[in-house]
């Protein structure tokens, strides 16, 4: 029997960090072997936002490294390029053509990041969902894994479905499968290490802000110690008044792998200056191999670019006949 299908996805906008891992990369390693995982690199999306020509073909490589370093299995997943899929962006557009424009209005990550970009905020920005949507639907998966940040857009996607099911579809012959999210409950939201309220992001101007997975030891130790944390003694999650204090636990709790409680009872009474360094070794330590194997991979041009190449044709056997079965059910002609 086929495995169901996992689709995922990173933006090529930088080096990856500990939210991407821990919300995103490690999830996809233990799904692997029970599902079928299409992870791409999504480097359409990281042009949404003024991008430096310069580095964007190199990030897109360095972010195809890191989920094979990470534990991802090129030959059990499809790792490929957005970009090297022109159906993603021209499902992107039949897609713009039934989207109400009232419903990327609502969209909480355009207007943050929007106000980022001031008068420059392109309309890409905005249909970012709309071509996350096609992304998603060409696949047809069972499952999307995504953070908790990305539920609002997971939701427009099983909205843009069921409305182009609704109007091109029947009830007993929908044309697109409705997705099901995924979403861990650990783990989720790992937060800016400046500001416990502020998710950790790559484009926060602030290094300080957060960790990458390929940040020397170093620089691991000399950030946490910079962490920002309050003047309270002895430790504990979900305290509103302590952000800052239950995402560091939290990043210990899924480094360490240990159980919440587990965490809560070894860290009780530890002050900043005990918990610091226990955190910073965990973090190198959980990390080295990962920097091993990316070096490695870094050096080994070939091989991924082999990956790439073989990534693209799997996940065009999928996209193709899904793009074609949508213009058929909106009535375009057939070549
Ligand atoms: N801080 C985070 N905590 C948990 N999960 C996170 N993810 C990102 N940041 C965190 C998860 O990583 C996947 C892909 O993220 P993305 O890079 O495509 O987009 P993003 O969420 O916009 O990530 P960044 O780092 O904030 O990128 P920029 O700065 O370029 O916008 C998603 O599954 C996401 O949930």
């Amino acid at each position: 029997m086929a495995k169901p299908r996992i689709l995922s996805g990173i933006q090529t906008t930088g080096n990856l960090h500990l939210g991407n891992y821990l919300g995103a990369i490690r999830n996809w390693v233990g799904l692997q072997a029970e599902y079928d995982c299409f992870l791409f690199m999504a480097d359409l999306h990281a042009v949404t936002v003024p991008h430096d020509p310069k580095v964007l073909a190199e990030n897109t490589l360095k972010v195809a490294a890191t989920y094979i370093a990470c534990g991802i299995d090129p030959e059990e997943s499809t790792i490929f390029v957005q970009s090297h899929l022109p159906e993603h962006s021209e499902l992107a557009w039949l897609f713009n053509c039934i989207t109400p424009l009232n419903w990327l209005e609502r969209m909480i990550q355009f207007k943050e990041k929007a106000k980022k970009q001031g008068e420059n905020v392109s309309i890409g920005l905005m249909d970012y969902p709309v071509l996350q949507a096609a992304d998603i639907l060409l696949y047809e998966p069972d499952i999307v894994p995504v953070g908790e940040d990305q539920k609002q857009h997971l939701e427009l996607t099983r909205d843009i479905a069921g409305r182009l099911n609704y109007q091109f579809g029947t009830e007993k012959k929908p044309v697109l499968k409705v997705p099901e999210p995924l979403i861990r409950p650990d783990g989720a939201r790992i937060m800016s290490l400046t500001d416990g309220t502020k998710k950790m992001s790559k484009s926060d101007p602030s290094e300080q802000s957060r960790i990458d997975i390929t940040d020397s030891a170093q620089a691991i130790t000399k950030k946490i110690k910079r962490a920002k944390t309050d003047p309270e003694r002895g430790l504990e999650f979900d305290n509103p008044e302590r952000p800052e204090c239950n995402n560091l636990l939290g990043i210990y709790q899924l480094l360490s792998n240990q159980t919440k409680e587990a965490v809560a009872a070894e860290c009780k009474d530890m002050g900043w200056g005990q918990f610091k360094p226990l955190l910073a070794e965990t973090a190198v330590e959980a990390l080295a191999p990962i920097q091993e194997k990316y070096t490695e991979l870094m050096s080994d041009r070939t091989y991924l670019l082999q990956v790439l190449a073989n990534g693209k044709e799997k996940a065009q056997a999928v996209a193709t006949p899904t793009l074609k079965k949508i213009k058929a059910a909106m009535g375009f002609m057939q070549p």
